[in-house]
């Protein structure tokens, strides 16, 4: 129900629990409509609080019995909970509770998936295939008080003991397993946890098995349970999986800490996956995959988010965080983890380039609208609102910083010490910054900053050459952000190397700090005037804006040594001819052509090198570049640019393409390794720019002899843009019909190749197929998700986007409000467009803002959008 004025929760407020827990035991009796959870708890008076006021939350439960110390208690119903009177001293709390699994739609707490089994969908047409539904958990962020009455907060930790009765096949929870019998379980959790870290799972699930060996010896179970028939979909994620133990034994010294590791696919999930200690649950497109179903970009991402979640092992789980306004202490962090592993077992410069093209998309993009907050926030409605690019992605630049800044082995050391002195608590961003003071010497007061002001610096430089003296003067500026008019300077890490005339590096990378809002920087003793090669390696989440001439980015993008910023200089020009085609002015284009061809030409360089340099620039970051240059980004005319600058590269590429799309031939059998995935990508980039000239003849060859799913999607792709795809597409979901990770391809790509005009017709149209459901989140981003990225169809100026967009939100809301919620976010961007569109745009907003029911988490993010 709607909240009539939902009220903020601020950090300051922050008090001690009244009662800390020793011990947990739960027992469920499932069932689908009506599961019996029955807790006892053991309780004391926590000496460092000043409240003795016994508070528990709970949220749709019904409450069958209460008792303390074994006898009956009445409780009382308070905001968010109970409370009832209790003794001054430890005691026992039981209580047995009832919940309803099956009509769990919000995906929190307690649910079963899949949830549309034997319905038929919005059409009436088909049902979906009959799949026995499991039952499994979400608790983060605070799903636990929707599974029985608990301190939901999560700094009360404590070792669980949990008890499955039902007669479903497989039953699990954290933990290692200590008891079975006939119709029941039991799993036991001897680490200390917080309640948003339980899970529970139970149906019929097949396993994967396989072990690991611990750097001390230790043998650990792992496996990796799915519905039967998605066995053969889970080789890769193993082996991900024991990379990933490895890895944080060998670069960070952690061992893992139970007798079984599990990992459960569940179809219908929020995110992409969830840490719970010893039970991680999974989204499927997290981690199911196989060459014939999952395309190479799928595996990177299935790998990075294993690594991630079980990162959280001990950044996040042993070490966990004190109140939500932390967040970002486990996200960014076990994000900085994920983002190193990802380097070190592929590309560090692919996935350096990748990280960045995802923070501007996402997090760029947030800091510079409505939405901006900062990366430790100070109040919040809804915490599920703030599972955002800034907490995870802009927290992990954090890191990266602070590392770049102490240095690698300084890095390590104090990381040894905040395991050391906070393993078993529940810990703040000042725990972890005075790990740091106190490891390295240094002072952090001006480098927290980073976590209280939101916004993305913007860093300006001139230069200056005098007789064999060159210095690069710095100003840093932040723009304003929601309720923060005025920035402090950063403490801005500057990576800079210096470049002679022939590309031979005269000053090797070197850090800058940053720390006034105007400084210089000098360097003696020069032969020449310098090209330099400023904010390497992207040293810092900022955005430079520098005067350079375009020869000089064309001689990066040719010659700069730090890969990072070599790509950088390609990017920067194109989006320099970019926005020349769509404000009228000169373009440097046949530079920039002539440096495309040159540097695809140069088989020294790595082919995923290549593929990214190879990428256009996105038309929402070209209308954000655009706005930040004083011009009403027209998405229209920006697609036009897009269209035109991807034609004139595949006539000026055209002889250049024969021989390089052989070599991108992969003749082995498929790996998903950074080697084969470097040529595929590189391959289907130059696909694209074949299907500009032949009308789609080379993408229906690879659509013709494809034998797994990379190919064959980019050969898709390919034939939706030359108008050939009818055929294939009636194939393609004829084929994959049963396979819904694969079908959400199906459903993405037609909106993601519509015609601007058409875009908002194709999603109206999908939205009629039978195997459309707005039921599983999967499924509604395949859709709304394409379609909130693709800003030519979804900004016409009609406002179709906008209201068929509003339409399906309105919908979703009383289902799964946290889905509602963050594909609101779509609207974020609105302040930039001209004032017809903003008008339309916000009368869709206040149309959300005035349905009746309208979930917390949607008002909250609506009204901070519409604002
Ligand atoms: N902690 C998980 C992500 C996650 C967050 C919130 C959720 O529900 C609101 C679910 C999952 C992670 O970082 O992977
Ligand atoms: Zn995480």
């Amino acid at each position: 129900m709607k909240d009539a004025s939902p009220q903020p929760i601020y950090l300051t407020d922050y008090t001690p629990p009244a009662y800390l827990v020793d011990d947990v035991h739960l027992t469920f009796r499932l069932d689908p409509t009506a599961t019996r959870v029955i807790s006892r708890i053991s309780f004391r008076p926590n000496p460092d609080a000043a409240s003795k006021r016994f508070f528990l939350h709970g949220e749709g439960l019904k409450l069958i019995s209460s008792r303390v110390d074994g006898s009956d208690i009445d409780v009382r119903d308070v905001e968010n909970g109970i409370e009832a009177d209790v003794p001054d001293a430890p005691f026992v709390w039981e209580a047995e509770v009832e919940i309803d699994p099956k009509n769990n739609t919000a995906l929190e707490g307690l649910y079963m998936s899949p949830q549309d089994v034997g319905e038929s969908n919005a059409s009436g047409r088909d049902s979906l295939p009959a799949i026995k539904p499991m039952y499994c958990t979400q608790c983060e962020a605070e799903g636990f008080r929707k599974i029985t009455y608990y301190p939901d907060r999560p700094d009360v930790m404590a070792p669980f003991t949990v008890r499955i009765e039902g007669d479903e096949p497989v039953m699990l929870s954290n933990g290692n397993p200590t008891g079975e019998g006939d119709g029941w379980c039991e799993w036991t959790d001897p680490w200390p946890k917080p309640a948003y870290l339980f899970a529970l799972v139970a149906g019929d699930l097949v396993a994967r098995e396989d072990s690991f060996t611990t750097m001390s010896g230790k043998h650990v179970d792992l496996k990796l349970w799915v519905r039967p028939g998605d066995e053969g979909k889970t080789a890769f994620g193993m082996e991900a999986l024991k990379k990933s133990m490895k890895w944080d034994e060998e670069v960070y010294g952690r061992e893992y800490d139970l007798d079984i590791f599990q990992i459960v696919a569940v179809s219908d999930f929020n995110m992409g996956a969830m840490e719970n200690k010893g039970l991680n649950i999974f989204n499927t497109s997290a981690v199911l995959c196989s060459p014939e179903t999952s395309t190479d970009a799928n595996f990177e991402r299935i790998e990075a988010i294993i690594a991630h979640e079980y990162f959280h092992n001990w950044t996040g789980n042993r070490i966990t965080c004190r109140d939500w306004f932390q967040l970002s202490l486990k996200e960014g962090l076990t994000v900085f983890r994920d983002q190193s592993f990802t380097a070190d077992v592929r590309s560090e410069a692919v996935a350096r380039i990748s990280d960045v093209i995802a923070l501007r998309g996402r997090q760029f993009r947030e800091d510079n609208g409505p939405l901006a907050h900062q990366v430790q926030p100070d109040s919040f409605v809804e915490i599920n609102n703030f599972y955002t690019a800034t907490i995870y992605e802009k927290g992990a630049e954090i890191i990266r910083m602070l590392k770049t800044l102490v240095g690698d082995d300084a890095y390590r050391k104090a990381l040894d010490l905040y395991f050391d002195r906070h393993d078993g608590q529940a810990c703040t961003i000042d725990d972890w910054l005075t790990v740091f003071q106190d490891s390295t010497g240094r002072d952090l007061t001006q480098f927290k900053r980073w976590y209280k002001q939101a916004g993305t610096p913007r860093l300006d430089v001139t230069e200056n050459w005098d007789d064999g003296t060159y210095q690069l003067t710095f100003t840093q500026t932040t723009p304003p952000t929601p309720g923060q008019d005025v920035k402090e300077p950063f403490l801005i890490p500057i990576a800079v190397g210096l470049l002679g005339p022939n590309g031979d590096e005269v000053q090797a990378t070197k850090v800058l700090e940053m720390t006034e809002g105007t400084q210089t920087f000098t360097f003696e003793g020069l032969s020449y005037r310098p090209t330099p090669s400023i904010l390497r390696h992207f040293s810092a989440p900022v955005i430079l804006t520098r005067e350079t001439p375009p020869e000089e980015r064309a001689f990066l993008f040719a010659h700069d040594t730090d890969a990072f910023n070599r790509w950088e200089a390609g990017r920067s020009l194109a989006k320099e001819v970019l926005v020349g085609l769509v404000t009228g002015e000169d373009t440097p284009q046949s530079l920039y052509l002539d440096a495309l061809a040159t540097m695809l030409r140069n088989d020294d360089l790595d082919p995923a090198f290549r593929a990214l340099a190879l990428q256009m620039p996105g038309e929402d970051d070209l209308a954000q570049t655009l706005f930040d240059a004083g011009v009403t980004p027209d998405p229209d005319a920006i697609h036009n640019a897009a269209e035109t600058l991807k034609q004139a590269r595949a006539e000026h590429l055209q002889d250049l393409l024969p021989r390089l799309m052989a070599d991108m031939e992969v003749t082995e059998p498929f790996v998903s390794n950074a080697e084969q995935s470097g040529k595929r990508a590189l391959g289907l980039g130059l696909l694209k720019l074949a299907t500009r000239l032949d009308g789609g003849k080379a993408a229906q060859a690879q659509w013709d002899r494809a034998d797994n799913m990379t190919l064959s999607l980019g050969a898709l792709a390919c034939l939706l843009d030359a108008g050939k795809a009818e055929g294939p597409l009636a194939t393609f979901r004829e084929r994959w019909k049963d396979d819904a990770l694969v079908m959400d391809k199906w459903f993405m790509l037609q909106i993601m190749h519509a015609d601007p005009e058409d875009a908002a017709a194709t999603v109206e149209r999908l939205t009629e197929d039978p195997a459309f459901t707005m039921k599983n989140p999967n499924r509604f981003r395949s859709v709304f998700g394409a379609f909130a990225g693709h800003p030519a169809g979804f900004h016409q100026k009609d406002g179709s986007g906008y209201r068929l967009l509003a339409d399906w939100l309105i919908r979703l809301d009383p289902l799964n409000p946290q889905i509602t919620a963050r594909m609101s976010g779509a609207f974020e961007t609105w302040k930039r467009y001209d004032a017809d569109r903003q008008g339309l745009i916000k009368s869709e907003l206040d149309r959300i803002l005035a349905t009746d029911g309208l979930s917390r988490d949607t008002t909250e993010m609506v009204t901070r959008i519409r604002n």
